[in-house]
C-alpha cells in the first residue's frame, strides 16, 4: 500500500496550549499532542505532519498544499477562525479532500459566539470535547477512510 499522509493543522493561539486555561484545554502542550499523533500514526500506517499558525491565510495555503500533494486527509483545529472564516469554509470545499474538524473543548456548550462553525459546515466530520483525545479519535477516523 502507498504512503498515506495526514496533515494536522492547528490555528491561532493553540501554540499556547499547556500554559493557560488548563480547565478548558488541558495540561498538554501542542508539542506533546503532536508527538503522540505522529507515534500513533505509525501504528495506524499513516504519516502524520503537524503544523500550527496564527494566520488565517496560512491555513488556507496549507489546505491547498494538502490537495496539491494528494494527501489522504486533514485534521483541522482552526481555533477561533472556526467561527469566523468563510475563507476556510471555501478552501475546505475547494480541495475535495476529507477534512475532519477537531476541537479540544465542545464549542457548542460554551459562549453563543462559538456555536456557529463555518469549518463544520464544509468539513467531512467533527470530533470535539474530548481534550487532546479529540485528535486521537479524529486520526482513527482518518485512518478508516
Ligand atoms: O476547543 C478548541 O479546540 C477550540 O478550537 C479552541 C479555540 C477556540 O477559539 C475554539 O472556540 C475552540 C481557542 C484556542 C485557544 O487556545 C488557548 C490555549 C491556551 C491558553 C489560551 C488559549
Amino acid at each position: 500500500m502507498g504512503e498515506r499522509t495526514v496533515m494536522v493543522l492547528n490555528g491561532p493561539n493553540l501554540n499556547l496550549l499547556g500554559t493557560r486555561e488548563p480547565a478548558i484545554y488541558g495540561h498538554d502542550t501542542l508539542a506533546q499532542i503532536d508527538a503522540r499523533l505522529v507515534a500513533y500514526g505509525t501504528e495506524l500506517g499513516l504519516t502524520v505532519e503537524c503544523r500550527q499558525t496564527n494566520h488565517e491565510g496560512t491555513l488556507v495555503d496549507w489546505l491547498h498544499e494538502a490537495r496539491a500533494r494528494g494527501l489522504h486527509a486533514v485534521l483541522l483545529n482552526a481555533g477561533a477562525y472556526t467561527h469566523t472564516s468563510i475563507a476556510l469554509h471555501d478552501a475546505i470545499r475547494a480541495i475535495e479532500l476529507p477534512v475532519i474538524e477537531v476541537h479540544l473543548s465542545d464549542p457548542e456548550t460554551r459562549e453563543p459566539f462559538r456555536h456557529i462553525s463555518y469549518v463544520g459546515m464544509a468539513a467531512t466530520d467533527c470530533v470535539k470535547g474530548l481534550g487532546p483525545q479529540s485528535y486521537i479519535v479524529a486520526l482513527e477516523r482518518a485512518a478508516a477512510l
